[in-house]
């Protein structure tokens, strides 16, 4: 069954670590390079078209967001941390996200787990395995996120799917197979998100 969600609101964006809402209820981060889905997936898990804003010129803005979503009994905080890999930003422009984003993930009690959002044409690269890593050395739990599922016909989808199950190292319980556009996987993701903050 589709989680009803009574409640969605922006509550906070965010520039700086010391810029970060104090923490009151239970946080799940979603990152992944710019173009990824990011905002769609969020808009989709939310049920609201316009949750998150989906942009045109991908890796502009360096904020963190937060989200604040009622469904059912539970309520969360959804963490939509700036995307990484865009081929424009300069040295120190890289820097600042670091610092932004792990500022964030390396010191944050209420988070519970991290989401990565990996285009399902793309190969893991070692921005995805060095991110993983660094959160599985800080304890904080992960899960894979698979975008864009309808861009393959499903045949060469389960292919795709099993090569990067192999290239992250996980099993499906690990990962998850989605679409923001079609709607696929988003209970499955709702299913985890729920294991992970009650
Ligand atoms: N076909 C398809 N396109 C998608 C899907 N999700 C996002 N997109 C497209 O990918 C582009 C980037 O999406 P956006 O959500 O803004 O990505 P973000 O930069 O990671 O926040 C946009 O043109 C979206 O319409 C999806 O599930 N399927
Ligand atoms: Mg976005």
């Amino acid at each position: 069954m589709k989680p009803k969600v009574t409640r969605a609101e922006h509550v906070a964006a965010c520039s700086q670590p010391r810029d970060l809402p104090a923490p009151t209820l239970p946080e799940v981060a979603f990152l992944g390079r710019s173009n990824v889905g990011k905002s769609s997936l969020l808009n989709r898990l939310a049920g609201r078209r316009q949750l998150a804003r989906t942009s045109a010129t991908p890796g502009k803005t360096r904020l963190i967001h937060f989200y604040e979503l009622a469904v059912r009994d539970t309520e969360v905080r959804f963490v939509d941390l700036p995307g990484y890999g865009y081929a424009k930003v300069s040295r120190s422009e890289r820097h600042g996200w670091q610092r932004l984003v792990e500022g964030y993930l390396e010191d944050r009690p209420p988070l519970r787990l991290a989401v990565l959002l990996q285009d399902l044409r793309r190969d893991v690269s070692e921005d995805e395995t060095l991110l993983l890593e660094w959160l599985a050395e800080r304890g904080v739990a992960s899960l894979v996120a698979l975008t864009k599922a309808d861009k393959l016909k499903p045949m060469r989808r389960s292919a795709r799917v099993r090569e990067l199950a192999v290239g992250f190292g996980r099993t499906n319980s690990g990962l998850v197979v989605t679409s923001a556009e079609k709607g696929l996987g988003i209970d499955d993701l709702w299913r985890r998100i729920f294991e992970a903050v009650s």
